[in-house]
């Protein structure tokens, strides 16, 4: 796989509940696909280094109590925020390996089971954002995520909000989606997900138009 000048870069996502092991794996692809060449960058969402990405750090650390449908449009505005320098990555032939996106944004405040802020109403915000070319989503049950070294302090990381949150995620999964089984050793799970990305990579450098999300 090599980025070619007339394509674009691909939009790989990795979506899971807490301790799946997106951070580890979105590191280890962002490596590997340097290491053959390929323009990629690691990034994650919350962007906490914001303005609006404060706020929600202040939120999840538990320092500061909101409105749970004005946190999840702070979540969403701080996705619009980036739109267009991810757009102008893509299309400059950067690869941009994404830790967390409106997958998780729908995820979680669906999970809270707010009266009116239903899976549709957490989706439409986030409608029209660049798609991602493929979706890593690292499937683990709770019970084992929460086995790994536990949970750790922040507002979500309880076991009953991370099962309503992998029942919401399998509401969202769409024809990009690509279910990896993350209970298996970190190279397996590394393995499948080089094979996805490389594929995504490839076609991206052909120069397909970006979807746009949920549209
Ligand atoms: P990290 O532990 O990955 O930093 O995530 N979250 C995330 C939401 O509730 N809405 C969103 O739109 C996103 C991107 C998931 C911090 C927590 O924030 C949750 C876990």
């Amino acid at each position: 796989v090599s980025s070619q000048k007339s394509g674009r870069g691909a939009f790989l996502l990795f979506e899971g509940v807490d301790r799946c092991g997106k951070t580890t794996q979105s590191q280890r692809l962002v490596e590997y696909l340097k290491g053959k060449g390929v323009a990629a960058e690691l990034w994650r969402f919350p962007d906490r280094y914001t303005a609006i990405g404060r706020m929600i750090d202040s939120y999840l650390s538990g320092e500061t109590e909101a409105d749970d449908a004005a946190v999840h449009l702070l979540f969403s505005a701080n996705r619009w925020e980036k739109r267009e320098a991810m757009l102008a990555a893509l299309h400059a032939g950067h690869t941009l390996v994404v830790d967390r996106y409106a997958y998780s944004g729908a995820a979680f405040t669906a999970a809270k089971k707010v009266p009116g802020l239903d899976l549709e109403w957490c989706k439409a915000p986030d409608k029209g954002l660049p798609a991602p070319d493929a979706v890593i989503y690292l499937s683990m049950s709770p019970e084992a995520a929460a086995l790994r070294g536990g949970y750790g302090k922040e507002r979500y990381e309880k076991e009953e909000m991370q099962k309503e949150v992998s029942r919401q995620f399998a509401l969202l999964a769409d024809d990009t989606w690509h279910t990896v089984d993350a209970a298996q050793s970190v190279k397996a799970v590394e393995s499948q997900v080089q094979e996805i990305a490389e594929g995504a990579v490839a076609s991206c450098s052909k120069g397909p138009p970006l979807r746009l999300l949920w549209t």
